[in-house]
């Protein structure tokens, strides 16, 4: 699997639609999607799935040069239902369609349907001809993070929680992972952000920058239940080698808020029996690391006015090759996620 930051032959997202995940019959969510889909495509082409009802809509409101195709989804969450693209040992591009259970099935998922998320890989796979390996094991895509040089960071949170594989072991898991994709270092952090509905999903709280070098949310207020989650992910992080048995270099990232759902905002989201509610109050898993890596772009979450300015000069720092940019992200984080979550690169073979 290449890193993100390899060269992507494009971006694909997902539209927003449901009213029980996304308020004001999900409006706001759509037009936050949209000047993510904005920014992504002054790199690199974007394609957005969308249903049959919404064609009409996401083409007015995404820009003409964003490719918008039927794909019925779900829900609108590309990284962790579409498939994670490969380069084989010739340079071609492949495509793993990894089972999707809507993070947890009957025990703790976010909603009662997955059936047609589930399709989704299949799908975008037959869109762009690119051979398919369908694996017997439940997976997101938010879930791991690589380096290009056979190493993956994950949570023991998400993929050791029995509500995603319960019949395997770390052992097995880890030889699925080596043999889908080709990594040989599994870098197991303990748990994600406080309060992720994800079970812990790494791509909200740490990832690679470069190889060797990794980026990790940060909180330094010991009454936050974050702080001793990120001081563990760190105690592991110093201690791991990576695939070419460096020692990884550490940066950190504050993160904003805590951010919590308002009352304002809770009213908005119908509630329905098949989908998990949000009330007002809810802390929110923010964090600045569900970040994307575009072609020549870092698109980042802008999400308090507080932090979002410092937040965005390290990430410049990171990365220096690239232009970051700033989307206003709070409506995709009322669903569930953030940037990353909504995006799955399509790296560039022959
Ligand atoms: O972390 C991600 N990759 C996705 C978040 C999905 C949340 C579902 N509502």
């Amino acid at each position: 699997m290449p890193a993100e930051w390899e060269p992507h032959a494009g971006t694909w997202m997902l539209w927003p639609e449901r009213p029980d995940n996304w308020r004001d019959n999900a409006a706001p969510a759509q037009r936050a999607y949209a000047a993510v889909a904005a920014a992504i495509a002054r790199s690199e082409p974007v394609t957005m799935g969308v249903s049959a009802a919404q064609f009409e809509r996401a083409r007015a409101l995404l820009p003409p040069g964003v490719r918008v195709v039927e794909i019925s989804s779900n829900d609108a969450w590309m990284r962790d239902v579409g498939p994670t693209f490969m380069i084989d040992r010739r340079r071609r591009v492949r495509g793993v369609d990894w089972m999707f259970n809507a993070w947890g099935g009957k025990d703790g998922g976010v909603y009662a349907d997955w059936s047609l998320d589930d399709q989704v890989a299949a799908k975008v796979l037959e869109i762009e001809s690119t051979p398919r390996y369908r694996a017997q094991f439940v997976l997101e895509g938010g879930s791991i993070h690589v380096d290009g040089q056979g190493t993956l960071l994950t949570t023991e949170e998400c993929l050791l929680n029995p509500n995603r594989n319960p019949a395997l072991r770390r052992g097995q898991i880890e030889s699925l992972l080596e043999r889908y994709l080709g990594v040989r270092e599994i870098v197991w952090l303990g748990r994600g952000v406080f309060n992720d509905e994800t079970d812990g999903h790494v791509d909200n709280l740490c990832c690679f920058v470069r190889p060797g070098e990794v980026v990790l949310t940060w909180c330094d207020d010991p009454e936050d239940p974050q702080y001793d989650i990120s001081r563990a992910a760190w105690e592991v992080l110093v201690k791991a080698k990576d695939a070419r048995r460096r020692r990884l270099k550490i940066h950190k990232l504050p993160q904003p808020g805590p951010l919590y759902m308002s009352e304002a905002e809770a009213a908005g989201i119908e509630r329905s029996p098949g989908c998990r509610p949000r009330p007002a109050g809810e802390r929110l898993a923010a964090s600045y690391v569900n970040f994307y890596i575009a072609n020549r772009q870092v698109v980042m979450p802008l999400l308090d006015a507080r932090t979002d300015r410092a937040a965005k000069a390290a990430l410049a720092k990171l990365f220096p090759r690239r232009t970051v940019i700033g989307v206003p992200a709070r409506e995709i984080l009322l669903g569930g996620g953030s940037i990353h979550c909504i995006t799955q690169q399509q790296p560039r073979g022959i």
